[in-house]
């Protein structure tokens, strides 16, 4: 009898799934998010903000995505579903597939088998935050919480920048920008808007999905007065927690539940606030603070009577002791450990570069994916994939252990494709002087939690450590890679090729995918050099800039790049950015390094000595 309710429970399931279609061509379009600046946005069939994807947990989603943007490469990213078993439609430019070309089409098609939040986004370099990121919600009538809501509300977090990201990338990419000074946004977003009411009903239960689909700061959320629990974070159910105040970075989901008050005679704020530790400079005119407001009636007025800015703000909720709902124990000890030490510094063309282990990410001339498939046998050898992909090649069924060291003093959301992972131990943050790498050996770790908690995208604490575990269950290539998009840009990624044999046996391209490779002459055979002739030759393999002569330091650089300025426009520097506008980024460097704005900047000799002649040459 059993077996035959299980049967029909299949059975049910499988007429009840069904395709969901979109098309989602992207296309520029005017908007003004903020209020305060319009500009050129990237929207989805002509409207911004892009829409709402929905499907129900086991549907097909088939998108017919067209990149309309004349001027740029792009694709789509379904951030944290699995794609379990079509890795080709995972996304990420270079890695899964080609760049689709202006004017050009494909379909992504997969099925869903995952509960949740989640969100889509271009991933080609540095285009989502000019606006191609939208929710991804996948509704589940069998969640344990699904009789304790009455209504169910998407909010999208951001920050927001005036400038578009082909302006800022090259200002943050620069020799002028040796320290790697993040372009400041201009404001937070708040359901891609600001000053908004979220009306709602006294006596009722809202399911809110907050995602953070920004690409910097991280932000903290509360709502004056009212308490929520937590039932979901990043496609993960968890055991209610009660909390007041969370802390959600950028690619971070939090689904809450929030009971409402049983009078109207009230209006209360939400609070956002951007985390100015990720801030290198806080200009004068920037609000961290901002204002929404959770509507119970409509009496404006009374709005102006809450008042956000009374929280504690020194202990939000602790992701690291949630629970997962299904009580997933922690993973025996690992097959295989990757140590991973976080860094950033400049190469020799003075640029500020992020690394893994010294390597920036630098991508390869075929798609990994690509590679995988072309390369035979030797798809499990690493050296095929190049030295500056990073790659990382995984067998089927191993249990991974990701140890995450920072040497920065920055806080960074690391994020998996193709999995959640376990999160077993994460450090306070140290001192900047005071880098901490984890030692398995030390009697200060505590101990590791038997049910931990799983997610998608988890922080690391300045100059801190993290440990994190999942099974290589899922064949296919997935990057593992910090979420800021700035420190994307730096080449802050690994990638790891998970059981290339069975990636080979189960993976089926396209031709739309294909063709989208013809467009633009990318090849689709051969090693990271394109080499498909002999698999372990990477002469030509796209490599990262070299590094500094020894000796040679960042602030050398700065001081360097500022005097040759001075002298080549010869005068103090104060007169030379007078003359023009003095940018965040500009402003934060000379603030950073405490450089002097007149002539008489220390210049260390040993720097100017080793000086090479293309750093110069270059002023
Ligand atoms: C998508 O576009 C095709 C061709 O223009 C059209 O036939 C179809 O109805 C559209 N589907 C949706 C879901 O909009
Ligand atoms: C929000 O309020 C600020 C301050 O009054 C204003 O400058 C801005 O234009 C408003 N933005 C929107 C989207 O209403
Ligand atoms: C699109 O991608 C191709 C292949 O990587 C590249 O050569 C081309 O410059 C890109 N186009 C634009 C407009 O960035
Ligand atoms: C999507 O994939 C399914 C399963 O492989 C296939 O039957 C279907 O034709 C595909 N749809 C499109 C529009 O490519
Ligand atoms: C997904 O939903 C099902 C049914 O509600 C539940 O059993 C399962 O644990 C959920 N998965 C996760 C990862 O929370
Ligand atoms: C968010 O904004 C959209 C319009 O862009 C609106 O339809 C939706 O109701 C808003 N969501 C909330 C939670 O207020
Ligand atoms: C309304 O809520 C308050 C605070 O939770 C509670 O003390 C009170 O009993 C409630 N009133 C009714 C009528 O349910
Ligand atoms: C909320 O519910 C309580 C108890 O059911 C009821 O007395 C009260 O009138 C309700 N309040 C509103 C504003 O509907
Ligand atoms: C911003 O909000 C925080 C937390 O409530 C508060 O401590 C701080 O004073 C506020 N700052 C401003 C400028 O309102
Ligand atoms: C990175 O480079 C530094 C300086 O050259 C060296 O001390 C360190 O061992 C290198 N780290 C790794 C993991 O190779
Ligand atoms: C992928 O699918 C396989 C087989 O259905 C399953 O065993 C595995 O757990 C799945 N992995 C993920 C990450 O969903
Ligand atoms: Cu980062």
């Amino acid at each position: 009898m059993k077996s035959f309710v299980v049967l029909l429970l299949a059975f049910m399931a499988m007429v009840s799934a069904k395709t969901v279609t979109y098309n989602l061509t992207a296309t520029w379009v005017q908007a003004n998010p903020d209020g305060c600046h319009e500009r050129r946005v990237i929207g989805v069939n002509n409207v911004w903000p892009p829409p709402t994807i929905e499907v129900d947990k086991g549907d097909t989603l088939v998108v017919h995505f067209t990149n309309g943007l004349d001027d740029r490469n792009s694709t789509i990213h379904w951030h944290g579903l699995y794609q379990n078993g079509t890795a080709d439609m995972d996304g990420p430019s270079m890695v899964s597939q080609c760049p689709v070309a202006p004017g050009a089409s494909v379909v992504y098609n997969f099925t869903v088998n995952q509960n949740g939040t989640y969100w889509y986004h271009a991933h080609v370099p540095s285009q989502y935050p000019d606006g191609f990121r939208g929710a991804f919600i996948v509704h589940d009538k069998e969640a344990y919480f699904a009789d304790m809501y009455d209504e169910e509300l998407v909010l999208p977090l951001s920050e927001w920048y005036h400038d578009e990201m082909q302006v800022l990338v090259p200002k943050f990419m620069s020799l002028y920008n040796p320290s790697g000074a993040e372009p400041i946004p201009q404001n937070l977003l708040f359901n891609e808007t600001m000053n908004s009411t979220i009306h709602v009903k006294p006596n009722t239960t809202y399911l809110i999905r907050l995602i953070n689909i920004g690409a910097f700061v991280s932000q903290y959320f509360w709502i004056e007065d009212h308490d929520f629990q937590i039932v979901e974070v990043d496609g993960v159910y968890t055991e209610p927690s009660t909390a007041d105040l969370i802390y959600i970075t950028a690619a971070q989901r939090y689904s809450i539940l929030l009971t409402t008050k049983n009078t109207t005679d009230k209006n209360y704020a939400i609070g956002t606030r951007m985390d100015d530790n990720m801030l290198d400079l806080i200009p004068e005119d920037l609000l961290l603070n901002q204002t929404n407001w959770l509507g119970y009636n409509d009496d404006k007025s009374d709005y102006h009577n809450a008042d956000p800015s009374l929280k504690d703000l020194t202990a939000p909720f602790d992701d690291f002791y949630l629970v997962p709902h299904d009580k997933q124990g922690i993973l025996p000890e690992p097959d295989h450990e990757i140590v991973v030490d976080v860094s950033m510094d400049n190469l020799d063309d003075g640029v500020n570069y992020a690394f893994f282990n010294n390597i920036t990410y630098t991508r390869p001339k075929v798609p990994t994916l690509y590679t995988v498939l072309s390369a035979g046998d030797d798809a499990t050898n690493s050296l095929v994939y190049g030295e500056f992909t990073h790659t990382v090649v995984l067998e089927h069924m191993d249990v991974i252990q990701i140890v995450v060291n920072n040497a920065d003093t920055g806080t960074h959301p690391f994020h998996l494709h193709g999995h959640e992972f376990q999160v077993i131990n994460r450090s306070p943050s140290y001192g900047d002087d005071d880098p901490t790498p984890y030692d398995p050996e030390s009697s200060d770790n505590p101990p590791f939690p038997d049910i931990p908690m799983r997610r998608d995208t988890v922080y690391l604490r300045p100059s801190g450590h993290m440990v994190l575990r999942f099974r290589a269950d899922n064949p296919g290539v997935w990057l593992f890679h910090c979420h800021i998009e700035w420190h994307l840009e730096q080449g802050l990624v690994l990638t790891f090729v998970e059981a290339p044999k069975i990636i080979q046996e189960q993976t089926n391209v396209r031709p739309d995918h294909w063709a989208a490779c013809a467009d633009l002459s990318v090849p689709t055979t051969g090693n990271a050099a394109a080499n498909s002739a002999n698999f372990l030759d990477l002469t030509g393999q796209n490599a990262q800039v070299i590094f500094l002569p020894a000796g040679f330091t960042a602030r050398g650089i700065v001081a360097l790049v500022f005097s040759c300025i001075s002298a080549f426009i010869g005068m103090g520097f104060i007169a030379w950015y007078g003359a023009s506008d003095l940018s965040n980024t500009e402003a934060k460097i000379i603030l950073k390094n405490g450089v002097e704005l007149n002539d008489d900047q220390e210049l260390d000799i040993q720097d100017t000595e080793t000086v090479n002649p293309h750093l110069a040459h270059h002023n």
